[in-house]
C-alpha cells in the first residue's frame, strides 16, 4: 500500500516524493559535479513538434495583416480579469516585449526574446516580470487562433511593436522567425544569489555594492560615493539584482540617488549592447507610455506563478487589495504616470522631465519615486476620467537629466523630437532583433531594407559558386600551399568556432578571423594566422584570375576540410557560398565579446576565477550547439589531428599525430595509464603507462573525458574495437556541423 495515502500531499517536496523522480539526487549529493544537462535541452523529447517542423516556413504563410489587425483590436478590448489602464493595453504590452527581449546580454549572447522563455521559470516568476502573466494570457486567444504559424516568442515581440504603432509611433519594422522552446533554458547564468532582488554575489568579486557602505541617502559623511560609481558587475550579467531585467527603478539598491543610478543604467544597458544614445532612447520612448502600479503596500500580493497553487493555473501575484486589479493593481509598488497622453506617442516625457523640478516622495506602497514641484494637475487617472494628477518619475528617469552624458542627448531630443523618434525606432528594433542572428533567419513582410551594423552583415554572393571539380583542385592547392595541415585545421576551427548558438553571431562566414579584433586573439595565434592567411590569399588570387570566384571565408573552411579529409581518409562535405566582410562592416568593439576565455577543442585556456576549465568546455560546447557525444568525438579527434592552439602535445595521445584515429580514447582509457598533476595549478598533468612505457601530458580538458562518468561512457564507445568507422563518421559529421553553424543561408 502507498504510505502517502491519507496524508495531504501538498507541500511535499521533490526529495520526499518516492515516485515521479523524487528522492535525494546527484545534484544534492555532489553539487560540484560537472553538469552536462545544458547539452541536451530543447530536444524532440520536450518539443511537441519533434525535430522536423520548420517554424520559419510556417510563419511565412501566416495572415500577417489579419494577425496585426487582431492585435490592434485587442489593444482596446479591455478584459474583466485584467482591465486596461486608460482603456488601452499598449503600455502593458510594450513592457512585456521589452522584458522578453531585455534579458539579452552581449557577454555570452544568452537571454533575449528568441525562444519565448518568458513562459518558463525563472523568468515567468521574476519580481520584475510581475503581472506579465496577465499580459501573456490576454494574448492566448490570438496564439490559439494562429497556432503553429505563430510562436509565442514572435508574438511577445510583435505585440509590443503593434502596440507602438497603434499609439501613433512609426516603427523600424519587424522580423519573425523565432521558434519556441518548450522547457526552461538552464544554460543561462542569472547570478549566484539565492534571494530575489539580492546582489550579494554579482558585486562581491569587484567593488562592493553600496549596501555594505551604509545608507547613501541622508548623512553625506557616511556615504561612499566612489564605490557606487565604480562597482563591478560580474560578467556576463546584465542586471543589478537577481530577478530584475536591468536596474532598480528606485535607484541603486533602492536608494534614490539619480546620478548613481545613471551608472547602473550605463553598465547594465551596456551589457545589452546599447550605447548611451540607444539607452536613453529606449527609456524615454518606453516611458512615454503607460504607468506603474503600486496602489497600496505590497503585503496583499500573493506568490509568483511558479510557487502558485495548482488551481491558479499558472497565474501568480494574486492581489487581495480591494479587487486587486485596475486602479487597485500592485506590480512594482511604484505609482507613476509619466505623461498626460499615456496611450499616444509624444515628446511629453522629456518636456516634463525638463520643465519641472522634482522632489522625492513615497508611493502608496512606500517605494521611492519623484513628483513634480508644481500645482499642475495634468496627468490623467487610468480609470477615473474626473481625476487628474501631478507628473511623476522614477529615479531611473531622473537619471537621464542629472547624468551629464544622458543630459546632453536628452536635451537635444527635447528640441528635436524627430531625432528621438529615429533613435527610439532604431534602438527598439535592435532590442527585439539583436539575438536573431543574420537576416537570412528573418521572415515576414516588414523586414527593413536598411542593414544595421549590429547584424554583423556579410556581402551577398555576387558570383557563380565553385563546382565539385574546382573544389577538388582548390583542396590540392591548399594542401600544397606550405601551410601545415594542423594549422589549416586550427584556422578553420578558429573561424567557425567563433559562432555562438545563443545570439547566432560569429562563425566562418564573413572571414572575420582576418579582421579586428579576431585576428589578434591569443587563441588564434596572430603571427601564425597572418602567414596562413597570406598563403590562402595567394590561392585565392590564382583562382580568381579565372571567371569564377571563391571567398577567403570559403577557402579557410575548405583548407581545414581538405586537411581533415586527408587525415581521415574519407570525404568530407563542403558547402561553398560564404563571403568576406570588410572591417567597415564589422563592429570591432562588439566583436570583443566573442573572444573565448578558453577553447577546450584547441586545448586553450584554463580555469578562471569563477569557472573551472571543464565547465568552460561544456559552456563552449553549448554555444556551439553540440551534444555531449559531439563534444567527446570532436575533442578526441582533434587531439589526434594535433590541432592544439599552440602546437603543444597536451592530450595528443597517439603515436601518429596528424592521422585521424580513435587513439585518444584508446590510450586515455588504458588501464595501465596513471596521471598526476605536473604542477600546483592542477591544470596540467603527466601520464605514465607502466606497461607500454608511454608518457603523455594532458590538461583538464583532456582528463575530464576520462573522469566524468557520462563523458567516459561515450569515450568507451569510441574506443571500442568495432567503432572505428563510427568514430570517423561521427567526427566528420560533427566537424561539418561546426563549419556550417552559421550557414542559415543554406539551412
Ligand atoms: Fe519601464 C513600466 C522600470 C526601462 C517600457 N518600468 C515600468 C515600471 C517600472 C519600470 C518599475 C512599472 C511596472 C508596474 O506596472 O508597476 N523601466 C524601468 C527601469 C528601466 C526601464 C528601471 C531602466 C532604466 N521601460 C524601460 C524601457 C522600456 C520601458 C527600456 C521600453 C523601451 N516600462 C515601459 C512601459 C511601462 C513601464 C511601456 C508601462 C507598463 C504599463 O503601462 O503597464
Amino acid at each position: 500500500s502507498n504510505q502517502n495515502v491519507g496524508k495531504c500531499p501538498v507541500g511535499l517536496d521533490n526529495k520526499e516524493a518516492n515516485f515521479g523522480g523524487g528522492g535525494t539526487k546527484n545534484n544534492d549529493w555532489w553539487p560540484n559535479d560537472l553538469k552536462l544537462n545544458i547539452l541536451r535541452q530543447h530536444t524532440a523529447q520536450s518539443n511537441p513538434f519533434g525535430e522536423t517542423f520548420n517554424y520559419a516556413e510556417a510563419f511565412k504563410t501566416i495572415d500577417y495583416q489579419g494577425l496585426k489587425n487582431d492585435l490592434k483590436t485587442l489593444m482596446t478590448d479591455s478584459q474583466d480579469f485584467w482591465p486596461a489602464d486608460f482603456g488601452h493595453y499598449g503600455g502593458f504590452f510594450i513592457r512585456m516585449s521589452w522584458h522578453s527581449a531585455g534579458t539579452y546580454r552581449v557577454g555570452d549572447g544568452r537571454g533575449g526574446g528568441g525562444q519565448g522563455q518568458q513562459r518558463f521559470a525563472p523568468l515567468n516568476s521574476w519580481p520584475d516580470n510581475a503581472n506579465l502573466d496577465k499580459a501573456r494570457r490576454l494574448l492566448l486567444p490570438i496564439k490559439l487562433k494562429y497556432g503553429n504559424k505563430l510562436s509565442w516568442a514572435d508574438l511577445f515581440l510583435l505585440t509590443g511593436n503593434v502596440a507602438l504603432e497603434d499609439m501613433g509611433f512609426k516603427t523600424f519594422g519587424f522580423a519573425g522567425g523565432r521558434p519556441d522552446t518548450y522547457e526552461a533554458d538552464e544554460s543561462v547564468y542569472w547570478g549566484g544569489e539565492t534571494t530575489w532582488l539580492g546582489n550579494d554575489v554579482r558585486y562581491s568579486q569587484g567593488h562592493p555594492g553600496i549596501a555594505e557602505h551604509g545608507v547613501l541617502d541622508g548623512d553625506k559623511s557616511k556615504k561612499d560615493h566612489t564605490d557606487i560609481h565604480s562597482r563591478d558587475l560580474e560578467e556576463p550579467l546584465g542586471a543589478s539584482h537577481m530577478g530584475l531585467i536591468y536596474v532598480n527603478p528606485e535607484g541603486p539598491d533602492g536608494i534614490p540617488d539619480a546620478a548613481a543610478s545613471a551608472q547602473d543604467i550605463r553598465t547594465t544597458f551596456g551589457r545589452m549592447a546599447m550605447n548611451d544614445e540607444e539607452t536613453a532612447a529606449l527609456i524615454v520612448g518606453g516611458h512615454t507610455f503607460g504607468k506603474t502600479h503600486g496602489a497600496a503596500p505590497t503585503e496583499t500580493v500573493g506568490k509568483e506563478p511558479n510557487a502558485g497553487d495548482i488551481h491558479q493555473q499558472g497565474f501568480g501575484w494574486a492581489n487581495s487589495y480591494k479587487d486587486g486589479k485596475g486602479p487597485n493593481a500592485i506590480t512594482s509598488g511604484l505609482e507613476v504616470t509619466w505623461t498626460s497622453t499615456p496611450t499616444k506617442w509624444s515628446n511629453h516625457y522629456l518636456e516634463y522631465l525638463y520643465k519641472y523640478e522634482w522632489e522625492k516622495e513615497k508611493s502608496p506602497a512606500g517605494a521611492n519615486q519623484w513628483v513634480a514641484k508644481t500645482d499642475d494637475e495634468i496627468i490623467p487617472h487610468a480609470f477615473d476620467k474626473n481625476k487628474k494628477q501631478k507628473p511623476r518619475m522614477l529615479t531611473t528617469d531622473i537619471a537621464l537629466r542629472v547624468d551629464p552624458a544622458y543630459e546632453k542627448i536628452t536635451r537635444r531630443w527635447l528640441e528635436h523630437p524627430e531625432e528621438l523618434e529615429d533613435a527610439f525606432a532604431r534602438a527598439w528594433f535592435k532590442l527585439l532583433h539583436r539575438d536573431m542572428g543574420p537576416r537570412t533567419r528573418w521572415v515576414g513582410p516588414e523586414i527593413p531594407k536598411e542593414v544595421s551594423i549590429w547584424e554583423d552583415p556579410v556581402p551577398e554572393v555576387d558570383h557563380d559558386l565553385v563546382t565539385e571539380s574546382d573544389i577538388t583542385s582548390l583542396k590540392k592547392e591548399l594542401l600544397a600551399s606550405g601551410i601545415e595541415p594542423a594549422t589549416l585545421i586550427t584556422t578553420a576551427w578558429g573561424a567557425a568556432a567563433s559562432f555562438r548558438g545563443s545570439d547566432k553571431r560569429g562563425g566562418a562566414n564573413g572571414a572575420r578571423i582576418r579582421l579586428e579584433p579576431q585576428k589578434n586573439w591569443a587563441v588564434n595565434q596572430p603571427k601564425e594566422l597572418e602567414k596562413t592567411l597570406t598563403a590562402i590569399e595567394k590561392v585565392q588570387s590564382n583562382f580568381n584570375k579565372g571567371s569564377k570566384k571563391i571567398s577567403i571565408a570559403d577557402l579557410i573552411v575548405l583548407g581545414g576540410t581538405a586537411a581533415v579529409e586527408k587525415a581521415a581518409g574519407v570525404s568530407v562535405k563542403f558547402t561553398p557560398g560564404r563571403t568576406d566582410a570588410t572591417q567597415e562592416q564589422t563592429d570591432a568593439q562588439s566583436f570583443t565579446h566573442l573572444q573565448p576565455f578558453t577553447d577546450g577543442f584547441r586545448n586553450f585556456g584554463t580555469s578562471t576565477a569563477r569557472v573551472r576549465t571543464e565547465q568552460w568546455l561544456v559552456d563552449k560546447a553549448h554555444l556551439l550547439t553540440l551534444s555531449s557525444p559531439e563534444l567527446v568525438v570532436l575533442l578526441g579527434g582533434l587531439r589526434t589531428l594535433n590541432a592544439n592552439w599552440d602546437h603543444s602535445s597536451h592530450g595528443v595521445l597517439t603515436k601518429n599525430p596528424g592521422k585521424l584515429s580513435n587513439d585518444f580514447f584508446v590510450n586515455l582509457l588504458d588501464t595501465n595509464l596513471a596521471w598526476k598533476p605536473s604542477d600546483e595549478s592542477n591544470e596540467f598533468f603527466e601520464g605514465f603507462n607502466h606497461k607500454t612505457g608511454d608518457k603523455w601530458t594532458g590538461t583538464r580538458h583532456d582528463l575530464v573525458i576520462g573522469s566524468h562518468p557520462e563523458l567516459r561512457a561515450i569515450a568507451e564507445v569510441y574506443a571500442s574495437a568495432d567503432n572505428k568507422e563510427r568514430f570517423t563518421k561521427d567526427f566528420v559529421s560533427a566537424w561539418t556541423k561546426v563549419m556550417d553553424l552559421d550557414r542559415f543561408d543554406v539551412k
